[in-house]
């Protein structure tokens, strides 16, 4: 009853976490189905529709309920209230709610793979593929129902997120003051207030479509498919920023640790920086369409726009880089996931200014280019930085640490393996092999089962987190404070206290000493 009636900010931070590893290890089954079934040319499977329904719901497992819900649901959870100094969420009960709503919403989504022919869609669910000529029994209807209560969770948790943020920060904390990663929250908040109403609107049309009659999709009645792509990429893009947006708020925190600094290089430069990737986010959606028909000036308008992300993305890249220049750095295993994540997330993001070219575009769209380009910013983004941030805050959150030496291995395992899956894609992508298929020509086997190789090698890395998670936990190894005090509560002069586990009472600001008056934090 704890558990489900709880309205303390790190309870409901703890569901999410169990929510979103139970999600991700699911995603992750399915993505080692995926590659077995790449592993050679022919069928594993024997079924394409089946193929199709794996990699749509390992995309909608990691993206809604592994990536949002760990680093918006969990972190933010935990965090936001911490770091601003708030005894708890505003709305606990709302909090309550927002989580809650996600069970349902994967028991659809689970539920959509098993009736009739499952969604083999794509999580883009474009018609006239979704529409019920080509989907007619009921799955797609129950993946838009997930979708929607997936969109009601986040649309209540961001609304809570942003009045905790700005009404019970402690006095003196001004917006400048506030840590990085509440505001990386804020950002990415604002886009899903923003954004997944769009969405939710897309798929309510695709449900009439499917189910009373009418046609905002289909040309017989004077709809228009092309119509849905904007709609739906109105909001992907966006999505993909709040997928990354928290990522770099933590990244944030952690160079600021490695590096000995009390806070990052170019504070403000780094607000500003994710209020203009979040606000650009909004003006290129049409690059995922460069091949719908577009003419040529809004193709390069959309190539334009989209280039321009680079900046404040690069003012970021940079300023953690000036951050690390200079001190002496502890290679402690946050702080190698941090690396790896500044690495490969540069790599992503050049690999997406490539794609953003309309021109080659036009050659690289839906082939494995593009699969390489979304798993550099997200298996090698996001996901890095959700070890980091994991790794990192551990021992805020239980007083207990990680096995180093151990923990340090399974990153080196973890970053060949991803590298060994993804870079091959890049070739693969370049000599023409289309995504969502199960099948290619014999030329593009060779890279495939490297890729597939690799795929086996991050799994193992895998196991090992879990291992090195239970082993953490089994070992109850104690944190001692003094030396490993987390640089982000220490920013603000919150010193930590035995307090801030989740052990003792949840109302920790009494224990915070107060914002020092005069003290300048931004130089
Ligand atoms: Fe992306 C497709 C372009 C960032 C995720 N992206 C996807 C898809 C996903 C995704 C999931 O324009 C596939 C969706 C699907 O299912 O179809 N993406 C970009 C650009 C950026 C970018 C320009 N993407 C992300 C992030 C993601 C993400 C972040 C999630 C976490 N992406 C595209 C395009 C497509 C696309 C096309 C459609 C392709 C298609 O055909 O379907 C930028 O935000 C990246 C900025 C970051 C950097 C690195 C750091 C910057 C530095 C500054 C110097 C760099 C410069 C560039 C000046 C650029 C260090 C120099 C250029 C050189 C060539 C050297
Ligand atoms: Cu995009």
């Amino acid at each position: 009853m704890r558990w489900f009636f709880s309205t303390n900010h790190k309870d409901i931070g703890t569901l999410y976490f169990i929510f979103g590893v139970w999600s991700g290890l699911l995603g992750t089954t399915m993505s080692l189905v995926i590659r077995i079934e790449l592993s050679q040319p022919g069928s594993v499977l024997g079924n394409d529709q089946l193929y199709n329904v794996l990699v749509t719901a390992h995309a909608f497992l990691m993206i809604f309920f592994l990536v949002m819900p760990v680093f918006v649901g969990g972190f933010g959870n935990w965090l936001i209230p911490l770091m601003v100094g708030s005894p708890d969420m505003s709305f606990p009960r709302l909090n309550n709610l927002s989580f809650w709503l996600l069970p349902p919403s994967l028991i659809l989504l689970v539920g959509s793979a098993l009736v009739d022919q499952g969604v083999g869609t794509g999580w883009t669910v474009y018609p006239p593929l979704a529409g019920n000529k080509f989907h007619s029994g009921p799955a797609v209807d129950m993946a838009i129902f997930s979708l929607h209560l997936a969109g009601a969770s986040s649309i209540l948790g961001s609304i809570n997120f942003l009045v905790t943020a700005r009404t019970t920060r402690k006095q003196g904390m001004t917006g400048e003051r506030m840590p990085l990663f509440v505001w990386s929250l804020v950002v990415t908040t604002v886009l899903l207030l923003l954004s997944l109403p769009v969405l939710a609107g897309a798929i309510t049309m695709l449900l009439t479509d499917r189910n009373f009659n009418t046609s905002f999709f289909h040309p017989v009645g004077g709809g228009d498919p092309i119509l849905y792509q904007h709609l739906f990429w109105f909001f992907g893009h966006p999505e993909v920023y709040i997928l990354i947006l928290p990522a770099f708020g933590a990244v944030s925190h952690i160079t600021a640790q490695a590096a000995h600094k009390r806070e990052p290089f170019g504070v403000m430069g780094m607000i500003y920086a994710m209020i203009g990737i979040g606000a650009l986010g909004f003006i290129v959606w049409a690059h995922h369409m460069f091949t719908v028909g577009l003419d040529v000036d809004t193709r390069a308008y959309f190539t334009a726009a989209t280039m321009i992300i680079a900046i404040p993305t690069g003012i970021k890249i940079f300023s953690w880089l000036a951050t690390l220049y200079g001190s002496v750095i502890k290679y402690s295993p946050p702080v190698l996931w941090v690396l790896g994540f500044i690495v490969l997330f540069t790599m992503g993001g050049v690999t997406g200014i490539i794609l953003s070219n309309s021109s080659l575009d036009v050659m690289l769209h839906d082939t494995y280019y593009v699969t390489a380009h979304f798993h550099y910013v997200l298996s090698m983004g996001a996901v890095f930085a959700m070890f980091a941030a994991f790794l990192h805050w551990f021992p805020l959150f239980t007083g207990l640490t990680f096995h180093t030496r151990w923990a340090k291995s399974q990153f080196f395992i973890m970053f060949i393996g991803v590298n060994v899956t993804f870079f091959p894609q890049h070739f693969l992508g370049l000599s023409g092999m289309p995504r969502r298929y199960t099948d290619y020509a014999d030329a593009y086997t060779q890279w495939n089962a490297v890729s597939s190789v690799g795929s086996a090698i991050s799994f193992i890395a895998l196991l090992g987190f879990i291992f090195l998670l239970w082993e953490a936990l089994i070992s109850q190894r104690p944190l001692i404070w003094s030396l490993h005090m987390p640089s982000s509560l220490e920013w603000y002069n919150e010193t930590p206290t035995k307090s801030h586990t989740h052990l003792e009472t949840p109302c920790i600001t009494a224990n915070l000493a107060p914002l020092p008056g005069k003290q300048k934090l931004i130089s």
